[in-house]
């Protein structure tokens, strides 16, 4: 009886040790929140794409339900969900959910925001550093038709919500002439 309330004793922390695991996300591409948005349900459209887009450039500044962005799963919204967007429509988008039908897995609470710290890792190397390779890729970008920034929100680092010179000069004076650093990330 002694060894069974021991074992059951053991058992009951054990359980109570165990993670609850994490709520599983779905992301369909039905961003703009106009349909169902459960498992399977809601669909992506056109409209999705655009309204991705505006939020992208900041011109809206909440996507209806932010999980269904992830399109990639990496559990952030920048360029790179945007690119499989694109993808399907250069495809056809024959079929209004990602990947023939099957949601991608994702995180439940996923970083609507691509940027953080402070703006101006344009360039998106992996340590977050701002330096004059971030001017560089943001000067190809603006002026030379140069790829686009993963994360729009790092170029406008003056914080006045367009992109252009002003934010390369903005850098070029916090890097090289005791400016003021950039303006932090939403
Ligand atoms: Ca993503
Ligand atoms: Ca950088
Ligand atoms: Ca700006």
């Amino acid at each position: 009886m002694k060894v069974f309330l021991t074992l059951l004793f053991l058992a009951a922390i054990f359980m109570t040790a165990i993670p609850v695991s994490a709520q599983t996300c779905y992301a369909n591409g039905d961003v703009n929140n106009l349909n169902d948005t459960t498992y399977g349900g809601g669909y992506l459209t056109v409209a999705d794409i655009v309204y991705l887009q505006r939020f992208l450039l900041g011109e809206v500044d909440s996507l209806g339900v932010p999980y269904n962005a992830d399109l990639n799963g990496d559990c952030v919204i920048d360029m790179l969900d945007y690119d499989v967007y694109t993808d399907w429509t250069v495809s056809g988008l024959s079929a209004f959910t990602p990947y023939g039908g099957y949601p991608v897995l994702t995180c439940c609470n996923v970083q609507q925001y691509c940027c953080t710290g402070m703006k101006g890792n344009i360039d998106n190397d992996p340590n977050d550093l701002i330096n004059i390779l971030d001017v560089v890729y943001m000067t190809n970008y603006l002026y030379k038709d140069g790829p686009i920034p993963i994360c729009l929100m790092e170029v406008d680092v003056n914080d006045d919500g367009s992109r252009n010179l002003l934010d390369a000069v903005y850098i070029i004076d916090y890097l090289y002439k005791g400016g003021a650093a950039p303006d932090s990330c939403q």
